[in-house]
């Protein structure tokens, strides 16, 4: 027998940034596999697509004039038990602990006895490595934590960080994140040709261009690539690329970098890409670098956090010493000079993503945690608490 589908709140920020992609995608996963899924937030998820068993709730925040600051907390975590209640959810699983594991906590204990959802926290980053360590914030996440029934990380270096930093006495499950890549409407041809690449190659960066993103680094290694004719730089920009302009201008790269601010159809872009650039001096994860895998992309990255466990240097990709524009150079010329090997590390990067990092392997952990923190049957053929194979680095 088939045992019956879940109903699952998700929180998260609904903002350009990975944490908010990835919910958003494990959202319309388990919706495509038949549980109901409700986002609770300030507004409605970016890349969260509209269809069946998909639901918005927005929080509604009132600047009430005693405030300094408006608070977010108290009317997500009313919005929450309102949503748990009315729609008898099993679970409310937030991504990104401030402030949405507290919110949560609180509506559960606002829900009467043997109503209360189940609470599941993933960790995605600096939830852990920055707020974590603020002492005002770092006791306040560790309650929550302890607090939660299940709380997993987007890789095991965030779960050691979250151990070391947080003194978490709970056990965390390393659940890395996944990647489904959409149809591009547009063909390869056609985008290259929107860049005005030409015969250059492209070299591709993703990113919400935040401080640990390091696009001075970025900028500093794409001046030193050479010959510089054979390349353009294009940066897929989460937010307004106006402050690095001048960086652009200061190292002659002007016609060289070609900037797209906020886009959706990511993957239009992804198919075109020859080769990823990314210099982050801190990241748990890099789901743009998994979003280039998928389309046979390989990257030249900074060597920092859960990077290691997405690229295996040499073989899906190349690792350098962080803070190093030169290595990051060198190491974009060495693909670039070398098409086969370029091809042969897209090949196994592909590869790589589908067999560790995909929508069949990853969706299926959360589903297998979310009812053995209900306590539900598994579907049959599988054990409980193992459903969905177990990546070969979880
Ligand atoms: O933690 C953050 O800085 C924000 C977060 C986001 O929403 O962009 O990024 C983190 O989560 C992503 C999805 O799990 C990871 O791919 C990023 O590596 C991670 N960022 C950092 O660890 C700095």
């Amino acid at each position: 027998m088939n045992p019956r589908p879940l109903r699952i709140g998700i929180t998260c920020y609904p903002s350009v940034g990975g944490s908010g992609i990835l919910a958003s995608e494990l959202g319309a996963e388990l919706a495509r596999r038949g549980h109901e899924v409700h986002f609770i937030s300030y507004e409605r998820p970016f890349r969260l697509p509209t269809g069946p068993r998909v639901f918005f709730h927005p929080v509604q925040v009132n600047g009430y004039g005693l405030f300094k600051y408006p608070d977010y907390t108290l009317p997500l975590s009313v919005k929450m038990a309102e949503v748990s209640r009315d729609h008898s959810l099993d679970v409310l699983h937030v991504h990104y602990a401030v402030p949405h594991a507290t919110a949560a906590l609180l509506a559960c204990s606002m829900m009467p006895l043997g109503r209360k959802p189940k609470v599941v926290t993933t960790l995605h980053g600096t939830d852990t490595t920055l707020l974590g360590r603020d002492p005002g914030y770092g006791p306040a996440i560790r309650h929550a934590l302890e607090c939660s029934d299940a709380i997993t990380t987007v890789s095991a270096f965030l779960r050691d960080e979250t151990l070391r930093l947080l003194s978490v006495i709970r056990p965390i499950e390393v659940i890395h994140n996944f990647f489904k890549p959409g149809r591009p409407r547009r063909s390869r041809l056609a985008v290259r040709r929107e860049l005005g690449l030409g015969r250059a190659a492209m070299v591709l960066h993703a990113s919400n261009l935040r401080p640990g993103k390091r696009i001075d680094l970025l900028l500093a290694a794409a001046a030193r690539i050479r010959p510089r004719q054979v390349f353009k730089l294009v940066i897929l920009a989460g937010d307004s690329f106006a402050p690095f302009a001048a960086d652009v201008r200061r190292l002659g790269l002007t016609g060289r970098v070609v900037v797209r601010e906020k886009v959706t159809d990511i993957e239009e872009y992804l198919q075109a890409a020859d080769v990823g650039l990314f210099a982050s001096d801190s990241e748990s994860f890099c789901l743009s670098i998994l979003e280039a895998m998928c389309f046979g992309c390989p990257s030249v990255s900074t060597a920092v956090g859960g990077i290691p466990e997405v690229v295996v240097s040499g073989e899906s990709g190349l690792l350098v010493p962080p803070d190093d524009a030169d290595a990051l150079a060198r190491g974009v010329e060495s693909l670039l000079q070398d098409p086969v090997r370029r091809n042969e590390l897209g090949q196994a990067a592909r590869r790589r993503a589908r067999e560790l990092f995909s929508a069949d392997v990853i969706v299926p952990r959360y589903e297998a945690l979310y009812r053995r923190v209900c306590e539900l049957p598994a579907p049959s053929g599988r054990k409980r608490g193992s459903a969905g194979r177990k990546g070969r680095l979880g």
